[in-house]
């Protein structure tokens, strides 16, 4: 039997309806509608795209938004300086700088230079550290939307082995802190490998769960996998294609039409875990503004 579809589309479509009823709550309570900036750095047409996809689920939820463009040429100084306005700005819920930032700027320390109470990505180390200890935080958007994958289709993560691929401070590494937590999303046993695992196919042959953020196409192949696995695929490569309209198609990490037959979950590229990942930002903005007025939000 082939393996059944995640619908990351669906999923968000169902939990971008609830978050939209909570922010109309929110707001009939008398409260501001929550507000999210973004920061862009340059032009990356990739990064563009990822904008245009969470100012319309803005739109979609009833969350405000606004996009500050700035030149890629920007000193550290002068970002961390709109950066601090816009901590500042009480009319201001969440903050985003878009990633990946251009050569000369540590995404380190802009990151740093957010107030973590508005870090609706879960990126900055007061975040990530509460995470890792298992209190409740923002948390990073692409992992946290697939545990909420997870619970829709009643995929259970206890005593399952886990296999992350890819240790990223966005996607695996948060992923792997979540899965190993003692709580109900957690309970995996998880292992983490990475572009210095020497043989990749040691661990992926034994993972009941194997979420992929690695940034390869085609780095997952059946013959890594054994029957039944569970397949998360994170990756979003651009491949070029002249038969669509703007010349190149998205594809995964891992290679669906192969692993369909073998899995018994799969996510699809696109529509599996993009969608959700956006999700999430909404879920974050809504929080950080309840917080902002009731810091024991959650
Ligand atoms: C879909 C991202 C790599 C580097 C920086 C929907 C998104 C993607 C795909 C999206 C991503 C990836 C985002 C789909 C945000 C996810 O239909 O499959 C939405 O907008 N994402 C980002 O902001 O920066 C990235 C991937």
């Amino acid at each position: 039997m082939p393996a059944q579809i995640i619908d990351g589309k669906k999923v968000a479509e169902e939990t971008r309806k609830q978050i939209r009823e909570d922010v109309e709550a929110w707001v009939a309570q008398g409260n501001r509608r929550p507000h999210l900036q973004v920061l862009q750095v340059g032009t990356d047409p990739a990064s563009t795209t990822y904008i245009g996809a969470k100012t319309r689920a803005c739109k979609d939820v009833g969350i405000s938004t606004g996009t500050t463009h700035l030149p890629d040429t920007i000193s550290p100084k002068e970002l961390k300086k709109d950066i601090y306005k816009l901590n500042n700005d009480d009319t201001i819920d969440g903050i985003l700088v878009q990633l990946p930032l251009p050569n000369h700027l540590s995404s380190h320390d802009v990151i740093e230079s957010i107030d973590y109470r508005k870090d609706v990505d879960g990126f900055h180390p007061m975040n990530v550290g509460r995470l890792a200890v298992d209190q409740p935080t923002f948390r990073s958007c692409t992992p946290a939307g697939i545990l909420e994958l997870f619970k829709y289709y009643s995929i259970h993560t206890k005593s399952k082995h886990a296999v992350v691929v890819g240790a990223s401070n966005i996607v695996g590494s948060p992923m792997a802190i979540m899965l190993s937590r003692e709580n109900s999303t957690g309970k995996a046993t998880t292992t983490i490998c990475h572009k210095y695992t020497k043989d990749i196919t040691r661990h992926t042959i034994d993972a009941d769960i194997l979420i992929v953020a690695a940034g390869q196409p085609g780095l997952i192949k059946a013959e890594m996998v054994k029957e039944g696995v569970i397949i998360i695929d994170v990756g979003i490569n651009r491949i070029a294609d002249e038969t669509t309209e703007k010349g190149y198609k998205l594809v995964g990490d891992c290679d669906f039409d192969g692993l369909i037959k073998k899995a018994s979950w799969i996510t699809p590229v696109p529509g599996g875990v993009g969608p959700m990942t956006v999700a999430m930002l909404m879920k974050n903005t809504l929080l950080a503004a309840k917080k902002s007025i009731y810091p024991d939000a959650e």
